[in-house]
């Protein structure tokens, strides 16, 4: 299995779940900032011109979530579970997806990717204080639902966290108002004892 990735955020779910489950995934990496998602090799890949994606023979899957899902099933983890918890994780996975990393995608946009890729040095002030609004709206709801909780789902490791969390280690440097929501912060200082979650990608040798 061959795994396409790129040292950003979607690509960061996948990575740290294919580390922390022990996938026997080959990691290639994509140059993003030089257009490589979008050369004819990788868009028969994906389409979408997007990272990551897994590949397997001649199988290509796209949509971090769903690759973390099969990374799951690959390697017999439960971080994806069969059992009641699974439709609560997807519910998660949706709000997520729909809502929650939309605000912090639009914060990490303007403040890393921007300056990194399009080269524009200036966060449009606009967009930045209309997504920290939308953020702060959210995360009182995540913050409310992990009072008193370890994990987003029946108190354990899933994909979910993978997912939700995946904007929490930019929170510095894209001015994602973490620190007003001490019940996240304290799960975010819970992913980070993971080492997977600390450090997904591969180290250059
Ligand atoms: N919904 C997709 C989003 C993937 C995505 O937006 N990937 C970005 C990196 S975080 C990308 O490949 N961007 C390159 C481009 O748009 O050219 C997923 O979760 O996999």
């Amino acid at each position: 299995m061959k795994l396409y990735y790129a040292d950003t955020s979607n690509p960061r779910k996948a990575c740290a779940l294919a580390r922390h489950v022990d996938a026997p995934v080959e990691f290639i990496e994509v140059d993003i900032a030089n257009g490589g998602t979008h050369l004819p090799e990788f868009l028969a890949r994906n389409p979408n011109g997007k990272v990551p994606v897994l590949e397997e023979g001649d199988t290509y899957l796209w949509e971090s979530n769903a690759i973390m899902c099969r990374l799951c099933d690959v390697t017999g983890s439960d971080l994806w579970p069969k059992d009641d918890r699974q439709t609560e994780v997807l519910r998660w996975l949706f709000w997520d997806a729909v809502h929650f990393s939309r605000a912090g995608g639009t914060l990490y946009f303007e403040h890393i990717i921007k300056p990194w890729i399009l080269k524009i040095p200036n966060p449009d002030a606009k967009a930045v204080s209309e997504a920290q609004d939308q953020f702060r709206t959210l995360a009182a709801v995540l913050n409310d639902h992990l009072e008193g909780r370890k994990f987003l789902v029946a108190d354990r490791l899933s994909i979910a966290d993978f997912a939700v969390g995946i904007y929490m280690p930019y929170a510095a440097r894209a001015n994602i108002p973490l620190n007003e929501f001490p019940a996240i912060a304290r799960w975010h200082d819970r992913l980070n004892e993971l080492p997977a979650w600390r450090e997904p990608f591969p180290v250059a040798a």
